[in-house]
């Protein structure tokens, strides 16, 4: 009875350690112990023998209870395209992978709208095909206006347009909202949405990427008040305070017109010329009074402001990353780093 309460330490402590729990009703001691029946006297030998096969009850509830723990430990995945039998060590890992994650546009794009709301703005979305009276014609291009060329994107014979920027919302937002003037509020909508350019691809420009459009209407809404909302929006954004810079541009839609650059957040600084410390994140400026008449927004009772960012470049720039083409690669390694 010693012995077999030896054997029972034994396989105990090893039972612990081994990870394939079955295998340890094949371990050498059960072998000893059934070897051992020859030295015991003959009418011991019963006792002996009901002792062992109690022994090896015992272990088999052992292998039960582990299962049970294993089992709510981790949920049974009926669509598995393996046995629920197959122990973990023997099923294929076919996805050699984690859960999914967000991609990090969209969770940028969610912090970038929070921020905005906050501020008080709207949030609507753009489309993905549209016309030439939205992409062109309502934005004070006319027709055959050199300023057409820099935004050559993709067309369908039907002569519809995927939107080369986010402005093409203007006229239908302004014609939504207008109603808010005569009630003495704003129009204070941003639009955050994909884009499309016929572009040559390089670190910094992708075919297909995100702007986000605001546009602000009032009474007596001048350059300060866009100053004052885009740099309360970047130090927000960026956590940092930066110094932004506004420099003369043109649009047709705006007038006068800007680009507006910030600093290089600290992540990319490269070196300390004037010529590098500058990253140029979008287009702003007041909105043209032929938009606002275009959209039957008097011109002469309200003024207004709009912008327009491309979305990536700021999610590289708060992050370091260094080559656009990254976002739409689909390159796990990439985009697990965003978890
Ligand atoms: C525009 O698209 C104007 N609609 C912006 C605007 C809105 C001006 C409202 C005034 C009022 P622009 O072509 O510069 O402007 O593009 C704006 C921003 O989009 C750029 O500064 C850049 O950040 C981003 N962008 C433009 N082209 C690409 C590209 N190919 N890849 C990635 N980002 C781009």
């Amino acid at each position: 009875m010693k012995q077999i309460e030896t054997a029972r330490a034994n396989l105990r402590r090893k039972f612990e350690k081994i990870e394939d729990k079955n295998a340890i009703l094949k371990d050498s001691e059960f072998k000893a112990l059934f070897d051992g029946i020859r030295g015991i006297e003959p009418d011991k030998r019963s006792e002996y023998g009901k002792a062992i096969n109690d022994l090896k009850t015992e272990v088999k509830s052992w292998i039960e209870e582990s299962d049970e723990q294993d089992n709510e430990k981790e949920p049974i995945d009926v669509t598995a395209p393996w046995d629920v039998n197959t122990p973990k060590e023997k099923r294929p890992n076919f996805f050699n992978t984690t859960q999914g994650s967000i991609h990090p546009i969209t969770r940028e794009i969610s912090d970038i709208v929070d921020i905005f709301q906050r501020m008080g703005f709207v949030v609507e979305e753009s489309r993905e095909i549209d016309n030439d009276y939205n992409m062109f014609t309502s934005l004070n291009f006319p027709l055959g206006h050199p300023a057409r060329d820099d935004y050559d994107t993709f067309n369908t014979d039907e002569g519809l347009i995927a939107p080369a920027h986010t402005s093409t919302m203007q006229n239908r937002l302004l014609k939504k909202y207008k109603d808010n003037l005569a009630n003495e509020e704003p129009i204070a909508v941003v639009v955050p949405d994909r884009v499309f350019r016929n572009e040559d691809l390089d670190a910094t420009h992708e075919h297909t990427f995100y702007q986000i459009e605001g546009i602000f209407v009032a009474k007596k809404v001048n350059v300060g008040n866009l100053i004052a909302t885009l740099s309360a929006f970047m130090n927000d954004y960026f956590a940092q305070n930066l110094e932004t810079k506004l420099q003369p541009f043109y649009f047709p839609f705006t007038e006068p017109s800007f680009e507006f650059a910030i600093e290089r957040p600290d992540v990319l600084k490269k070196n300390d010329s004037e010529e590098q410390k500058w990253l140029e994140l979008g287009g702003c400026g007041m909105i043209h009074p032929n938009v606002l008449f275009e959209a039957g927004v008097d011109p002469k009772t309200s003024s207004g402001f709009a912008f327009g960012f491309g979305i990536e470049r700021m999610v590289m720039m708060k992050n370091g990353i260094e080559d656009i083409r990254h976002f739409e690669s689909a390159n796990l390694k990439f985009l697990r780093q965003f978890k």
